[in-house]
C-alpha cells in the first residue's frame, strides 16, 4: 500500500487541536458538510481500509456528498494514521488528524469535533463493532432531534454475539451508572455506547471533561441536550485487532461517573 509519506498526504495531516475541550460553533466554511463522523482509531490497521469503505458505501447512500468522515488517530505505532491519510486521495470526504501530545478515547471524539466542519457531529468505532449500516438509520433519524444514540438496549438492539465475561462487565457498568447517575440513565436506554450522532448547537461552547471511553454520558450532563432518538443495533465481538481496553479502564469509568455526578449535584 502507498505510505502517506509517499504520496504527499502527509502535508494534508490535521495536528490535533489542543487547549480547553470546548467544540466551536459551527464554522463560516463554505459548503460545509451536514455530518461530520469522528471516527477515534488506535492501532487498528487490520479494520480501518474495510471500515472505511463501509462507512463511505452507507454514507454515500445516506447523505451524498454531504458528510465528512475524520479520523481521529493517537499516533499508533501500527502506523493507521498513515493508511487512512494515504486513502484520502481517492475519499475527498476523508480527513486524519494525527494526535501526538494526549491520549483516551473521549478526549479524541471531543478533538475531531473541534475541526470538524458539520452542522451534526457523530462518532463510531472502527472495529465494525457498530455495524456501519446503522448510520444511515442514524441519520434518517436526526429530523427534529438534538440527539440519536445507536443503542443495545432498546427498539430491537442487543448485545449481538458477545460472551458471558463481556455482558457481565456492560451490565455492571450500566447498573453503576444507573446507580450514580440516574437523570442520565432516565433518559437514555444506553448511555455507555460509543456510536451516536449529536447536533453541535446542543454541545457547542461547553467545557468538556471526560476520562476514559465515555463520551456520551460526558455530553449528556455538559450539554444542553433535548430531543433524543434512539436507534436499535446488535453489537458485534471484534473479529480483526486487538481491544485497547485494559485494566484501568473500570477505574477512570468509576472517576468519570463521580466527577459527572458532582457537577450535576452543583446545579
Ligand atoms: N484515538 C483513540 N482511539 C482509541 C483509543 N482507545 C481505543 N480507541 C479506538 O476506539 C474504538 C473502541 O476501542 P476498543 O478497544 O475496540 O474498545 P471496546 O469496543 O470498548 O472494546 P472491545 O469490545 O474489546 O473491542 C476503536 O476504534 C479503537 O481503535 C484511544 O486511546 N485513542
Ligand atoms: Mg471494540
Amino acid at each position: 500500500m502507498a505510505v502517506a509519506s509517499q504520496s504527499g498526504e502527509a502535508e494534508r495531516i490535521i495536528v490535533a487541536p489542543t487547549g480547553r475541550l470546548i467544540v466551536p460553533a459551527m464554522p463560516d466554511t463554505p459548503g460545509a458538510p451536514a455530518l461530520s463522523l469522528v471516527v477515534p482509531t488506535l492501532n487498528e490497521r487490520e479494520n480501518i481500509a474495510d471500515f472505511l469503505a463501509a462507512v463511505r458505501r452507507n454514507l454515500d447512500t445516506a447523505l451524498p456528498g454531504d458528510y465528512e468522515v475524520i479520523v481521529v488517530d493517537d499516533d499508533s505505532a501500527d502506523r493507521t494514521w498513515e493508511i487512512a491519510a494515504a486513502l484520502m486521495t481517492h475519499f475527498p470526504e476523508l480527513r486524519v488528524v494525527r494526535r501526538q501530545n494526549e491520549g483516551g478515547l473521549a478526549v479524541a471524539v471531543i478533538r475531531g469535533w473541534q475541526v470538524a466542519r458539520g452542522r451534526i457531529l457523530g462518532t463510531i468505532n472502527a472495529d465494525f463493532q457498530h455495524p456501519p449500516d446503522v448510520l444511515p438509520r442514524l441519520v434518517e433519524r436526526t429530523a427534529g432531534a438534538d440527539l440519536v444514540v445507536a443503542t443495545r438496549h432498546s427498539d430491537g438492539g442487543g448485545l449481538g454475539d458477545w460472551g458471558p465475561m463481556r455482558r457481565l462487565s456492560s451490565w455492571g457498568a450500566a447498573r453503576i451508572g444507573r446507580w450514580l447517575l440516574p437523570q442520565v440513565y432516565a433518559r437514555v436506554s444506553d448511555p455507555l455506547s460509543g456510536c451516536y450522532l449529536i447536533r453541535r448547537e446542543a454541545i457547542q461552547g461547553a467545557e468538556l471533561r471526560p476520562l476514559g471511553y465515555k463520551s456520551l454520558m460526558e455530553i449528556l450532563v455538559r450539554g444542553r441536550v433535548g430531543e433524543i432518538h434512539e436507534c436499535g443495533y446488535q453489537m458485534r465481538k471484534r473479529v480483526r485487532g486487538q481491544s485497547k481496553v485494559h485494566a484501568l479502564h473500570p477505574w477512570q469509568y468509576l472517576r468519570h461517573v463521580f466527577r459527572l455526578r458532582a457537577a450535576v449535584r452543583s446545579r
